[in-house]
């Protein structure tokens, strides 16, 4: 693949998580849609409503849209805003994970099952006990063991927390206090719940310091995505409002992770989301920008491109620009 590929024309994508089940490639982003609420920082702009599940066979093949897999009006508990979702399997279930506000304005992760990949999946009746904050990420460890990354800044609420518990007055700590952790969490054996309480994610310098909250071009924003490469967990995400995605290694699912470099620069928009993936024997990278709406933010569009690493194991930079 020489060039980075627009996936899907026909409605707007963004936040891919993407698996592949059965050998196949499943694309689960959200589903962008002109809401006509005017953009803030608080993201009341993307009001989602539903996500459609997307396959290919090849990473150049036809993209299938498997229509609507879930429906904000089929979760009993549901406030507003359906923001990026991720899908496991496990023992013959698929399980899909998403933010959503509850009828009081807090983000909470649900989980909805299906038989199949692409769904429709059927929500529980409420969001996963102890959940806060946004963008969920399900990583398979190589053991069987699964685990949930989750949380983001400003509109995603998480300065809003300090040790899994809700504080009176959520802002971010000062420039020169260590930077707000993204969560991981290890799930219950039949995925619906929490298995122990949230734990912080440690992103340091090369020097062991986590990085301070002031560090703007480097801190955790959100988009958290887990990989692993020759053995090392490779923690992603995006630095939110200086729009990079940034990646950190480190030994173990929980941390801590040293921070390395830069994925992808800054593309068109204000939000930049991704997934890692590796099939037959090649990496990509799935993430979206928003040239063909003509840089509306909210309306953002799904791109794959190859993902090269160096032979130390350090990643190829990115332009976000192509
Ligand atoms: O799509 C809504 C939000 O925008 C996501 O949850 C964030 O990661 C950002 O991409």
């Amino acid at each position: 693949m020489k060039e980075p590929r627009y996936l899907v024309d026909h409605i707007y994508t963004a936040d891919p998580a993407v698996h592949v089940f059965n050998g196949r490639i499943y694309i689960y982003p959200s589903h962008d849609i002109e809401s006509g609420i005017p953009e803030n920082d608080n993201g009341d702009h993307f009001d989602m409503r539903d996500y459609h599940v997307f396959s290919m066979d090849s990473i150049d093949g036809e993209v299938t849209d498997h229509g609507v897999a879930l429906d904000v009006k089929d979760i009993a508990w549901a406030g507003r805003q359906l923001w990026d979702s991720d899908a496991a399997y496990k023992d013959g279930k698929y399980y899909l994970y998403f933010p959503l506000k509850d009828q009081t304005d807090i983000f909470r992760i649900g989980v909805a099952i299906s038989d199949k990949p692409e769904g429709p999946f059927i929500p529980q009746d409420a969001p996963i006990k102890g959940s806060y904050s946004i963008d969920p990420c399900v990583f398979k460890d190589d053991d069987g063991t699964h685990y949930m990354y989750f949380g983001g800044l400003w509109g995603g609420q998480l300065q809003r927390y300090r040790n899994n518990k809700a504080i009176e007055c959520g802002v971010e700590p000062a420039r020169d206090e260590p930077a707000l952790c993204p969560r991981v969490v290890r799930l219950s054996d039949d995925m619906l719940e929490f298995a122990e309480e949230p734990m912080g994610v440690i992103i340091q310098d090369q020097e062991g310091n986590p990085l301070k909250a002031g560090d703007h071009d480097r801190r955790f924003f959100e988009a958290s995505w887990m990989h692993k490469y020759n053995g090392k967990y490779y923690f992603s995400y995006s630095t939110g409002n200086t729009h990079k995605l940034c990646y950190a290694i480190g030994n173990s699912p929980y941390g801590p992770f040293t921070y390395q470099g830069i994925i992808l620069t800054p593309v068109v928009g204000w939000t930049t989301h991704h997934s890692i993936c590796e099939y037959k024997g090649k990496w990509y990278l799935f993430y979206h920008d928003c040239k063909p709406s003509g840089g509306k933010t909210w309306l953002r569009s799904l791109k794959v491109t190859e993902l090269e690493y160096n032979g130390d194991g350090s990643i190829i930079t990115i332009s976000g620009q192509i």
